[in-house]
Parts: structure tokens; sequence; C-alpha cells
């Protein structure tokens, strides 16, 4: 390299250092307007913060009321050095505080709008060789709404539930009151996987976002046909922010246990009858194979499989009334009065089926083989005539695919 070339090297170098040194970590800080009157009215709600970086830095921005009380409206973040100057807004909101002498609440304050007065800001940066440079100056409120978006009479019921359709403990209640409009109000579950469940509101009972009580009842996404979330236990929050920004967050536990969307067919769709032709006072009997084939336990009740009915009775005449939420076979005929008039368990007590709590459920993925008899004492209005089978959910369905399952033509005889 020759001498000069060295030489311009060096002299532009030292022009770069010279100039690095004369311009200041944080240069031309403005906060514009330096009073504000913070209540969403649209009227000087905001003032304007730019800063110019000269070099990467940890920037924070705080502010001191007159006790020497610090606030933070930004923690300390690290920020690249930058042509432009930064811009950020502020309206009075900071990281979550009480006042003196003020109690902790039921909610957690996440931001909080600060009263009304004269504040100090600070906005400091420090530069990784440790430079720390702070520009203050000073801000007055007025005017704050400092109303929180408080949230009161949080509840959550039962603790305990288990999205499966079988009828019991099948929904949770989530209850709460807002002392204010909020711009926005939100109920979701969480669980160990960080995964968020929003809770949709049930809007028939009062306008979204209003002050008043408001009310979720959720099952699961069951319901819609989604599969609930996994058993474990969770935390419901809720969580309000209003129109300034002011944002309060609440929580309470809730366990979700043998949840699944419950999933159960007749296996084929086949079932075996025992005569084509009968006379008076015989019995028509069936035999089929009921599949489990979900992840949660199904709910089942009486009569049980072996059970003979008379063709004058039905479930309620035997005293097994309908169950929400249990599922049962179920068999049907032509010109019969009432849907699916004679029905069976979808297994045996202690032989197919588990006992969970007072009940009796198939366990996932079970099979149990089903057998019932109709005595046929009466002649039926029309003969010959179909009889069928059926997989009943009662009170919630009878899938298309369990409805008249293997129907079969039964011709009747007078004795
Ligand atoms: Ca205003
Ligand atoms: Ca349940």
């Amino acid at each position: 390299m020759k001498i000069t070339h060295l030489l311009g090297v060096l002299v532009l170098l030292a022009f770069i250092l010279s100039a690095c040194g004369q311009k200041p970590l944080l240069d031309k800080v403005t906060v514009t307007p330096d009073t504000i009157t913070p209540n969403a009215d649209g009227q000087t709600d905001l003032t304007k913060i730019t800063f110019l970086l000269n070099r990467n830095a940890v920037v924070s921005i705080r502010l001191y009321d007159g006790a020497g009380q610090v606030y933070t409206f930004r923690a300390a973040k690290p920020l690249s050095l930058n042509e432009d100057p930064y811009t950020v807004y502020f309206g009075g909101i900071v990281d979550g505080f009480l006042l003196p002498g003020e109690e902790p609440y039921d909610f957690t304050i996440l931001k909080r709008m600060l009263p009304d007065g004269v504040y100090t800001w600070e906005i400091q940066a420090q530069a990784a060789n440790g430079e720390t440079v702070a520009v203050t100056g000073t801000l007055t409120i007025q005017n704050a709404d400092t109303l929180l978006p408080a949230i009161r009479g949080f509840s959550v019921s039962p603790k305990t539930f288990s999205p499966n359709q079988d009828g019991i403990d099948d929904r949770v209640r989530i209850n709460l009151t807002l002392d204010k409009d909020v711009e926005d109000l939100r109920v979701y579950l969480q669980g160990a996987d960080g995964v968020m469940h929003a809770i949709p509101e049930d809007e028939k009972r009062t306008r979204p976002n209003t002050k008043g009580w408001h009310t979720y009842d959720y099952d699961g996404g069951i319901d819609a046909g989604s599969e609930p979330p996994p058993d474990g236990m969770y935390t419901v929050f809720a969580e309000a922010r209003d129109a300034m920004g002011q944002r309060v967050s609440i929580s309470n536990t809730l366990e979700i246990v043998n949840a699944g969307l419950p999933r159960a067919y007749i296996v084929n769709g086949a079932v075996e009858y025992n005569v084509t032709t009968m006379v008076l006072s015989d019995t028509l009997c069936f035999t089929l194979t009921v599949e489990n084939d979900s992840a949660t336990y199904i709910r089942t009740t009486g009569p049980w499989p072996g059970t003979t009915y008379r063709s004058d009775q039905n479930f309620n005449t035997l005293g097994w009334s309908e169950e929400s939420g249990v599922f049962r076979v179920g068999m049907d005929f032509d010109t019969s009065l009432r849907n699916y008039p004679f029905r069976w368990g979808i297994g045996q007590p202690g032989v197919d089926l588990v006992q969970i709590d007072r009940y009796w459920y198939l366990p996932p993925n079970a099979r149990s083989e089903v057998t019932g008899c109709v005595q046929v004492v009466e002649m039926p209005v029309r003969n010959p005539l179909y009889y069928w089978m059926g997989l009943i959910h009662e009170d919630v369905e009878i899938a298309s695919v369990n409805n008249r399952v293997d129907p079969t033509f039964v011709t009747i005889w007078e004795p």
C-alpha cells in the first residue's frame, strides 16, 4: 500500500471516529404537547414523544410524580440506531400500580391511568459500552379518566367439568360484572400447553362490552362438533380494556375430565333378528354390536340387554325414562306411536360397562353385544310391517348412520 493511500485511510478513520464522538447517544428529544387530558374524547388525549438514537441502546421511558414515585411507560428495551427518530404516543397509561393507601383488588391491574398531576418524564438510553444518557421534562395530566374497567364477581361453575355430552357437568357457567363500558372484554381458557381457547359470550343477555353483567356458557366447543380441550387443569382468564387502554385481568381454575366428542355405531349397520314370520304372542329378538368409536366414555342406562318388552309397554312403563346424554339401542316399527318405544342399555353393568360416580359407561374404543326381545301381544295396524333398530343419543341426536338401521320385514299370523 502506498504511503499517500495509507494516510488517506487514516484521515478518513479519524474523521469517522470524531464524528461518532460528537453525536450524542440520545438526540432531538421532543414531547408535545406538554399537557394532556386523557379521557378518550379525542381532544389532547395523547402526547407525541420522539427521539433519535445514534447508537444501539437499551431505552426506557418513565414518569415520576411529585412524591418521587416512579411509573413505567416503556420498560427497558433494546433499540437499534436509526436515521429517523423513534415516535411513540403517550396517553397517561403506565404499568399497573396501586395508589397510596389503596388495597389490592381481586383483579390484577395490568395497565392504569395516571391521576391528574404534574409529572417528570425521563427517557433513558444505555449503550453497550455502559454510556448512559437521560433526558427529562415535565408533563401535566388533566381530566384523566381514571375509573378502572374493573371486573367484579368473577365466577366459574362447576369447578370440574366433563365436556362429553353425557348430560353430567357438560357445561360451565362463567359470570362477571363490568364497572364501565370497555373497548374489549374477552374470556378464555388456557392450559399447560399455552393454547388459548376463546369462550364466546352469551350475547342474548347483555350487549357486548357494556357496563354490567356478562355471562358465558361454555361446552368445550363440543355442541358445534369440535373436539374439546384435553383433560387437565386450566386457568380461565377474563380481561377487560377500556378506551384509554387501562387493562385488568382476573383468573380462576377449571379442571377438565373425561373430555371428548362421543361417537358410537352399530357395527357394520348389521342386526340379527330371530324370525321373519311369527304368530301373535311370539317374541321378536335382535342381536347387534355397539362400538364406542371415540376417546371418551359414553353413558348409558337400562333396561339392560336381555330385557323382554311386551308390545303394549315402552321404556317409560318399565321405569326407564329418557335421560339427557345417555346412549341406548332402540327398536321401532311402522305405525309406532312414539320414536323408538323399546330401548335397551348398550351393555351389561359390570361386564361391558364401568361405573363412574352413579352412572354406567362403555369405555373408549370398547364393543359390546346387545340383545333384546319384544313380545308382540297385539296385532299391529299394518301387517306385514318393518321393524328396525337405532342407536339414540338421548336429547342430543340420532346420527343418521344410527337411525333406521337394518330394517326387517316381519309377517305376523293370528294364532
Ligand atoms: Ca381529552
Ligand atoms: Ca359430562
